[in-house]
């Protein structure tokens, strides 16, 4: 199969998801196309039928807002024309699905079927917003078909787009688990770590939605029961936030900023618990990333988080915002090793029988199937 697959290029979980499955149809055969406006993070070309393709947006003086979403359905329709490919496979749907709707009917009457995954936010916060609404809603209600990454995330599409006549299929986020593996005889989280103290992971984009200012208040409670080290991964607009809050606390010491550091398996090896406390996670990467590294989480009940993490089993859910308890949840587990153990052990188990690579790229590859053999019902084309 000729896949073409757009996504957004930086830190964010959608672009990561993009890319690994983008790597793995293409070490199974397929010959993938990714198309973007940069290289994605963990794009490795290493592989003959894996192909990269930028969007170059022009600046003219007139253009105070450069017109993005056409330049990428351009380079769509131009990828679609001269590649022959089979489908086109966008994540997140601002604006790449619309873009792709757009190449579908310029390269008509090739065929070219586009598949929609919706990650999240591209719903509930950007997609839902007035500005969005219309393009987004008619872009999935166009796709060939519309996949979220989980039932959380299905129906909130429905409620927040209006879109309950859409069929939208779960496919969650998946985990490559030898990846995780080859990591456990390393140094891992404890690289950063004097001996004795307890290593707590955070890893996100800082945006306000990660509420990093509840992990620096989690960490600061639970101090003061363990010694315990705060390594923050990846970087945004709170991270100056935390780091004063931390200057303030006197405890820069016991807290370590590590910036956009890759690959987030070398932090997750070997810590103790993972925070989680986002207000709203469709499914929560790093928390299934976390898990695949036999590390439990901390987190809110919140969005589809409850669908990755067991409560009780493979970590601890509390409702958005409530410190106390995460910070004496994270406290009963660092001070029980035996507790601490049996979740680590189900969290590894069932990020591995749950999320594996090769399972959830099978779906993926099922649905294409689907779709070229017109089998996914779609509706008419505008
Ligand atoms: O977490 C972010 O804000 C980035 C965002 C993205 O689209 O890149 O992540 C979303 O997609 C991930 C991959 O499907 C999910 O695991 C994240 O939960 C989701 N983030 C939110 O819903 C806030």
């Amino acid at each position: 199969m000729r896949i073409g697959i757009s996504c957004y290029p930086t830190w964010g979980g959608s672009g990561v998801v993009a890319t690994e499955l983008a790597m793995a149809l293409a070490s199974g055969g397929d010959e993938v196309h990714v198309i973007s406006y940069a290289l994605p993070t963990r794009l490795q070309l290493a592989d003959p039928r894996l192909f990269f393709h930028e969007v170059v947006v022009p600046h003219y003086p007139l253009f105070e807002y450069p017109p993005y979403s056409l330049a990428l359905a351009s380079k769509m329709a131009e990828i679609a024309r001269h590649q022959h490919l089979d489908l086109l496979h966008v994540h997140y749907a601002v604006p790449n699905a619309v873009s792709a709707i757009l190449a579908r009917q310029i390269v008509a009457p090739l065929r070219l079927p586009v598949i929609t995954t919706l990650h999240g936010t591209d719903v509930t916060l950007v997609g839902n917003d007035p500005s969005y609404l219309e393009t987004t809603r008619w872009a999935v209600v166009a796709s060939d078909a519309v996949t979220a990454v989980s039932e959380w995330l299905r129906r909130s599409t429905c409620e927040q787009l209006g879109v309950s006549e859409r069929p939208i299929e779960v496919i969650p986020n998946f985990i490559e688990p030898e990846r995780f593996e080859r990591v456990r005889s390393g140094a891992g989280a404890r690289r950063w770590a004097q001996p004795g103290e307890k290593v707590l992971v955070h890893i996100s984009n800082f945006r306000p939605v990660k509420r990093v200012m509840d992990v620096v208040e989690i960490f600061l409670r639970l101090r003061h029961e363990h010694p315990v080290r705060l390594l923050l991964v990846g970087d945004g607009p709170d991270r100056a936030h935390a780091e004063q809050r931390c200057r303030a606390e006197g405890c820069c010491d016991r807290v370590t900023f590590l910036g956009n550091l890759q690959p987030v398996e070398e932090v997750l090896a070997g810590a103790d618990l993972f925070l989680l406390p986002s207000e709203n996670e469709s499914f929560g990467l790093a928390a299934l990333e976390a898990l695949a590294c036999e590390v439990p989480v901390i987190a809110s009940r919140a969005g589809g988080l409850p669908e990755v993490i067991e409560d009780g089993a493979t970590g601890l859910l509390y409702d958005v915002g409530d410190v106390v308890g995460m910070a004496r949840g994270a406290a009963g587990l660092l001070a029980d090793p035996v507790r601490h153990r049996a979740f680590a052990l189900r969290a590894r188990r069932s990020a591995v029988e749950n999320f594996s690579e090769h399972r959830i790229v099978a779906r993926y590859r099922e649905l294409y199937e689907r779709v070229l053999a017109g089998a996914s019902p779609a509706p008419p084309r505008g």
